[in-house]
């Protein structure tokens, strides 16, 4: 065969797909004439619509005006490699010819596929799942005498903050209303160094020393055969575990209790858990634990809401955060301590303060308000922020201390070492959102991702080459000189910490009685899933050790005898500030559905929405269909509004069924509600008056309810006037819930 040059070669290959070799037209691949027959017809791309703007007339970034710059890591407007050449296309791969493999040589294609490969970090061991928002504290200055940490001790200092809360035991993409405990993670930029407070929603922890943090997780999490269930602590591993450690008898009824199932993260209290000390200018030191107070008080939802939103709305928390904050409707809390002398023994009221197992009853000792934190922004990005941040019990500005807690002790230990894989290297301080707001001079050097560059060559102290620098502060931080007692070396705990029962029944005696049959309800539910007999005999044992009535009722559940106590039951003071229940509390940022149909005089409505809007809440107005109805927007269809969403329920109609198009074939055999109207409102009307939510009616709303006999029911209210059915269920809401409503049995 005749030899042909290299150039002939291309020039064949190249036309043996596109045909004769001229250039295909823009837009129109394949539209050179092609020597073998395309399989598809070629179909140009959709142009750019023009709200999509030029390079020239929107902002690189679309970052909201006054974000900080170094959040956003767009520089220009033009699509750029990593390295900043502009590029032309990044729809195609190079290849050899349109139908050709793809070429080594495409670095812009391997840069985004290897970057994209390696997008996901590993998700946290404990809290994977988590939201967080930006925010201030204020301080009231009333920390002043306690503590020298500018950020509590100056009235009025504002220090920028970040918060992320969390569930503990699921996976990132687990729902978040399972029972949990929930994390409630604080950072405050200070101008003296960050404060990191890593708290809880519960004011005591399962274990008293950090050793065992591994078994307790272990055995929480999923069962390792299988890793199921998700989530969940209602399995036989968990019980296994806090029924031989009964240590954790305490944090476990916590769970079982209302606060495991959280309505908001804006209406769960925040506690520290552990004991600190403040230290103030003078030397002085006193103990403290740290308490977020929300502004909303403290509310949750019940069980079969909760199940209802792991399902309808897995993002239940973190929406209604991230909706709050755009809505104006900012989460406060206020930040408190309690405050105990600090004596040699470390005790208070005859409580030992080391031990995380214990609260002190603030009855004993209050709550002292020092400074408010207020959530005003949504992340911008949820990897580099929520993601990303690290907190550590170990950031700690000048005048505030750790004690020796052991659980605490341990837990210095941990925070900095599962951050080095997770975020892979020492240097993740330097992520923004940890950079510290306080001016950094360290002596670390080095590392994986390194971000800075450190000028000078003598990172160690004393130098001479450095001019000295970095110089120490004979004002930093003080490590306060507590003595430690003379003791021989022990793998021990104090006495005092065998105590593990005690206060279980003080938390049990302090609920009222429908927030105990809603734990005698969690207890039933959690052990009933469990499959080991023994497991179950065991907890029943620990039950009986805290209370026989909440003993036989969970054993009654479980269809199993209920034992005796193993010792006479302590005499125990409750303590009244740790029910949720019979105060009454603002409403701000809650969601009112409004049910009407096509009939309805829009005008009602429309003052009823802005009573609503002017009271702080969110109306939600719930339609037989979208769009329009007269001149009221749909917010929520029947097909798509679910009871869980609503903290209360206004009928301003009874709807009748709509046409098949929209009531699925099984909806509309199955619900039992009033006949003639709509299954699905029936269905919200239901769901809402079980969970015991305050409903209204007026014209033919407050007729259904009077057809359904509701109307005759607590906190169901009926009226002639819209405007008289608000104020009335507003009323309502105010206590959160129709207590009355809950069947009870104990008490
Ligand atoms: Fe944590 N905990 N923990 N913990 N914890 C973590 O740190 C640990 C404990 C808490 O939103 C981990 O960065 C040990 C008590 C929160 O990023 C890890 C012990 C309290 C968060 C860790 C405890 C907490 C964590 C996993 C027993 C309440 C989420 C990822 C000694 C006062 C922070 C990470 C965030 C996260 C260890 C006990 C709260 C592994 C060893 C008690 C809110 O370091």
């Amino acid at each position: 065969m005749e030899a042909r040059t290299p150039a002939e070669v291309i020039k064949d290959a190249v036309t043996a797909v596109t045909g004769d070799g001229k250039p295909d037209v823009p837009g129109k691949p394949g539209s050179g004439t092609p020597t073998v027959a395309e399989p598809t017809e070629p179909v140009a791309p959709l142009p750019p619509s023009p709200e999509q703007g030029q390079p020239d007339t929107v902002t690189p970034t679309g970052a909201p005006t006054g974000a900080p710059p170094e959040a956003f890591a767009q520089q220009g407007a033009y699509l750029t490699t990593a390295q900043g050449t502009r590029l032309r296309d990044t729809d195609h791969s190079l290849k050899a010819g349109p139908r050709g493999p793809i070429l080594l040589q495409d670095h812009h294609f391997r840069e985004k596929i290897t970057h994209f490969d390696h997008e996901r970090i590993p998700e946290r061991v404990v809290h994977a799942r988590g939201a967080g928002a930006h925010g201030v504290f204020t301080s009231y200055g009333t920390a002043s005498k306690l503590t020298r940490a500018g950020f509590l001790a100056a009235k009025g200092k504002e220090t920028d903050v970040f918060v992320r809360f969390s569930t503990v035991l699921g996976s990132r993409g687990s729902a978040d209303t399972v029972r949990d405990t929930r994390g409630f993670a604080t950072k405050f930029y200070t101008d003296e160094g960050t404060f990191d407070l890593v708290g809880n929603n519960m004011p005591v922890f399962f274990i008293q020393d950090a050793i065992k943090f591994p078994d307790i997780i272990h055995a929480a999490k999923w069962h390792p055969d299988r890793e199921i269930p998700q989530a969940q602590s209602a399995h036989d591993t968990f019980w296994d575990f806090v029924s031989l450690h009964t240590e954790a008898q305490h944090h476990t009824m916590w769970n079982m209790s209302d606060r495991g199932i959280p309505r908001s993260y804006r209406t769960m209290e925040g506690f520290g858990v552990h004991t600190f000390r403040l230290v103030n200018d003078a030397g002085e030191t006193v103990l403290v634990k740290f308490h977020w107070k929300p502004k909303l008080g403290v509310h949750s939802l019940v069980w079969e809401e909760a199940q209802l939103a792991s399902g309808v709305d897995p993002d239940f928390h973190r929406r209604d955060l991230y909706d709050a904050i755009e809505a104006g409707a900012y989460p406060e809390w206020e930040l408190g301590l309690q405050v105990f002398p600090d004596t040699p023994e470390e005790t208070f009221a005859g409580i030992d303060l080391l031990d995380p197992t214990k609260i002190v009853p603030e009855e004993l000792a209050p709550v002292q308000r020092v400074g408010k934190l207020v959530l005003n922004r949504t992340p911008t990005n949820f990897h580099a922020e929520v993601e990303q941040v690290a907190f550590h019990l170990g950031h700690l500005p000048p005048g505030i201390d750790v004690t020796n807690d052991p659980l605490l002790q341990g837990r210095l230990f941990s925070y900095l070492d599962t951050q080095l894989t997770r975020l892979a290297g020492p240097n993740f301080h330097q992520i923004p959102i940890n950079r510290p707001h306080a001016p950094v001079n360290d002596m670390l050097r080095d590392g994986f991702h390194q971000h800075a560059v450190h000028g000078g060559v003598a990172p160690y102290r004393p130098n001479s080459l450095d001019g000295g620098n970095p110089f120490p502060d004979s004002d930093g931080f003080v490590d306060v000189p507590v003595t430690v007692t003379e003791a021989p070396k022990v793998r021990d705990l104090p006495v005092s910490f065998k105590d593990h029962f005690s206060q279980v029944r003080l938390f049990w005696q302090s609920m009222t009685p429908v927030e105990q049959e809603h734990i005698i309800r969690a207890y039933t539910f959690e052990l009933g899933k469990c499959y080991e007999q023994a497991i179950k005999e065991r907890q029943l044992q620990c039950l009986a050790d805290i209370d026989p009535v909440l003993c036989a009722s969970v054993a009654e559940g479980l269809g199993l005898p209920a034992p005796a106590p193993t010792a006479a039951l302590p005499e125990v003071t409750p303590s009244p500030a740790l029910s949720q229940v019979g105060r009454q509390w603002p409403a701000d940022g809650r969601i009112i559905g409004i049910v009407i149909d096509d009939d309805i005089k829009t005008d009602d409505i429309d003052e009823v929405r802005e009573s609503i809007l002017a009271a702080g809440m969110v109306p939600l107005i719930i339609a037989p269909h979208g769009g329009k109805v007269g001149t009221l927007t749909v917010q929520r269809t029947f097909a798509t509004a679910r009871s869980i969403e609503f903290d209360a329920l206004l009928l301003a109609a009874a709807p009748v069924p709509a046409p098949d198009a929209f009531v699925a074939r099984d909806e509309k055999a199955g619900s039992p509600g009033t006949a003639g109207v709509d299954p699905r409102v029936n269905l919200l009307i239901d769901e809402c008056w079980r969970h015991a939510k305050a409903i209204g009616g007026w014209g033919s709303g407050a007729q259904l309810l009077r057809e359904t006999g509701l109307d005759a029911t607590p906190g169901v209210v009926v009226h002639d006037t819209a405007t008289g059915v608000l104020a009335a269920v507003q009323k309502l809401m105010a206590a959160h819930r129709v207590w009355e409503r809950f069947p009870v049995t104990v008490g």
